[in-house]
């Protein structure tokens, strides 16, 4: 019988990986984790008990809190809390971030964390995947010292590890150290994620295309060609492409990054800006997906390299195969 390897263990035997690393990014890995499996058992229930609906509140951009995120938002932010390892979680969920400095063990730590606990929550209602995301950065200034703005905007190619989580058919912790993609599955019988997506990659050309076309009317031109391109008929190249959009980013980027393919959220007429936000969701994705030998880009450039502005800043994204992106740049250069 193969034996199988939980990802605390993993992570015990990856540090090696870092030869100065003290173990520190180990524990704000299992801190996570763990957080990760108090949000599954309450996401799992949802439908059952009565934590549905509206908390009454609405988060910092005007869009209705469910009461999942906030507590997603809280049990990460406690674990991370309770950990140690953290100066600072910049949360979705919270205007400001919440600096953890002054709490006693966490007076020396060295990482910051960039979360959506929750995404795609809208979801919930109708029992479809949802996600967690995160980012971890080191700090830059010393500790010790006032965190300062240039610890909190870092450049997505300075995250130390970023994953997601997706609470779906089965739920699994997906991450990447900047050594490659691993994929673990939670084993409800033992309460463990189990190492089940060793190095995981991204088919360099897929047959899937995501994007949310009732916005078709408002995307930018090239974006409208590349769909066109994705509908015709073409035996030499596999079209038409299959359309899937679940509509909660982690699972749609789940599914390429196994089967392959490409996810779009543009800039439109009405959101110029796009919706997605480079902190909580496209930096950490766009590691992983990098890290799976895929590409992640703006359509204007590489996500990874944006000087952030501001911590809730949203970006364009075109994510996923690498031919597959380089495809849809190819027509937004044209147009
Ligand atoms: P959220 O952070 O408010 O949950 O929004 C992010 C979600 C993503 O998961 C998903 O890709 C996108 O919004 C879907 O947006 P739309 O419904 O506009 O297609
Ligand atoms: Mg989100």
């Amino acid at each position: 019988m193969k034996s199988l390897k939980t990802l605390g263990q993993f992570i015990i035997e990856k540090q090696t990986d870092f030869p100065y690393a003290k173990g520190e990014l180990s524990r704000l890995l299992r801190d996570i984790g763990i957080a990760a499996k108090i949000v599954n058992r309450e996401v799992n229930k949802a439908g059952l008990v009565d934590i549905l609906g509206t908390v009454g509140d609405t988060n910092v951009f005007g869009e209705n809190q469910k009461k999942l995120d906030v507590y997603a938002d809280e049990q990460f932010i406690a674990a991370l809390k309770d950990g140690g390892e953290c100066c600072f979680v910049a949360s979705e969920e919270q205007e400001e971030g919440v600096e953890l400095t002054d709490a006693g063990i966490s007076k020396n730590a060295k990482y910051i964390v960039c979360i959506d606990p929750l995404d795609g929550s809208s979801n919930i209602e109708v029992n479809v995947s949802v996600g967690t995301i995160f980012s971890i950065y080191r700090r830059i200034s010393q500790v010790g010292e006032a965190l300062t703005q240039e610890d909190l905007l870092q450049t997505g190619v300075r995250q130390v590890a970023a994953g997601y989580i997706i609470y779906g058919s089965s739920t699994m912790l997906v991450y990447t150290t900047g050594k490659g993609v691993n994929g673990f599955t939670l084993d409800p019988s033992i309460g463990e994620f189990c190492l089940s997506h060793p190095n995981m990659k991204i088919p360099q050309q897929g047959h899937i295309y995501s994007v949310n076309e009732g916005n078709y009317l408002k995307f930018p031109q090239g974006v409208k060609n590349y769909i066109k391109y994705c509908q015709e008929e073409d035996a030499a190249t596999n079209r038409p492409y299959t359309s899937r959009y679940i509509g909660s980013m982690v699972a749609d980027i789940h599914r390429n990054l196994l089967l392959g393919g490409v996810f779009i959220y543009p800039q439109t007429a009405l959101q110029p800006k796009g919706k997605l936000r480079l902190m909580y969701e496209c930096n950490p994705i766009a590691f992983i997906i990098e890290q799976a030998g895929g590409k992640a880009t703006t359509g204007t450039e590489r996500i990874l390299e944006i000087e952030p502005e501001e911590l809730h800043q949203r970006v364009p994204a075109i994510l996923g195969s690498t031919d597959m992106v380089n495809k849809v740049l190819e027509f937004l250069d044209k147009s």
